[in-house]
């Protein structure tokens, strides 16, 4: 499949989609949006990748929303259209662990996108923000509740109600990176813990990230249980029987993806 928009290519098992519209920043016009759920539902199908990363350039991840794109739509243009459609949230529901490798900026549906990954590396370029209130707007593509959820009420309604950008040190201060990496060894070093993802048992480490994001949709007691079901369900697996008795004979496991 060919892309206008974004650059699609693999490094062993994992799948690397590089936004890529250079001259506006890599804003998320509906082209580049269509583009990238293509790329997504391509190795959601593809078995042999294990793990997806998504980056920018070096200057940006996304500045935001196409704003040029969207400055004339009316109310009913958006409401019929039902702007956000489901596609931005297609890297949310994505089945398979996903990183967003960040460096330079990530605005607005920028930031929101980086969100809707599994984690965000970032490098210390990396600049967060939602300055949609400075353009007339508020963030709608997730923002107000995802990055409330990453940082808490405090700093999201600083960052909402003032635009203000913060840094890379900054994010990983307050959650909303898992790392911060030389912005040199961004993609090589998100390759790398997509890589190590890659080579674990695929059920199981989707069975991780089921049990995880359910932390986000349910109360302590419900999430608790539904872990202690799912941590019970991996012992029907080929592979938990594989991974106990590897390390009991102090052998790498052979996943059987069982
Ligand atoms: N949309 C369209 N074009 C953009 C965008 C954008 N978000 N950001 C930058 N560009 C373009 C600029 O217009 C410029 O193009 P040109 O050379 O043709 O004039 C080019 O990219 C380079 O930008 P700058 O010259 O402005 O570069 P600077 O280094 O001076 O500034 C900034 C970089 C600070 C990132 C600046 O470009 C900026 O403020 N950009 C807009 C950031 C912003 O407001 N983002 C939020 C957009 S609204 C949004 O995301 C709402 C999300 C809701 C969900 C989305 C559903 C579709």
């Amino acid at each position: 499949m060919s892309y206008e928009t974004i650059l699609v290519e693999t490094r062993g098992p994992v799948g690397l989609i590089t936004l890529n519209r250079p001259k506006a920043l890599n804003a998320l016009c509906d082209q580049l949006v269509t583009e990238l759920g293509q790329a997504l539902d391509g190795f959601e199908a593809d078995s042999a990748i294990g793990a997806i990363v998504i980056t920018g350039s070096e200057r940006a991840f996304a500045a935001g929303a196409d704003i040029k794109e969207m400055a004339g739509f009316t109310y009913m243009d958006v409401y019929t259209s039902n702007f956000i459609t489901a596609k931005w949230e297609q890297l949310a529901k994505c089945r398979k662990p996903t990183i967003a490798a960040v460096a330079g900026f990530a605005l607005g549906g920028g930031c929101e996108l980086a969100m809707m990954a599994d984690f965000i590396l970032a490098a210390d370029t990396a600049k967060f923000g939602q300055p949609e209130i400075t353009i007339g707007t508020i963030p709608g593509a997730g923002g107000t509740q995802r990055l409330t959820r990453f940082v808490g009420k405090s700093k999201a309604m600083e960052m909402v109600l003032t635009g203000r950008m913060i840094d890379a040190a900054e994010a990983e201060r307050c959650g909303l990176v898992s790392r911060v990496v030389p912005a040199a060894e961004l993609i090589e070093e998100a390759v790398k813990v997509a890589t190590k993802i890659a080579s674990l048992s695929q059920p199981i480490v989707a069975m991780a990230k089921e049990a995880v994001n359910a932390a986000y949709e349910t109360t302590l007691a419900e999430g608790v249980h539904f872990e202690r079901r799912v941590f019970h369900s991996t012992f029907a697996t080929e592979d938990q029987k594989e991974g106990m008795a590897a390390f009991a004979e102090k052998r790498q496991p052979v996943w059987k993806n069982r």
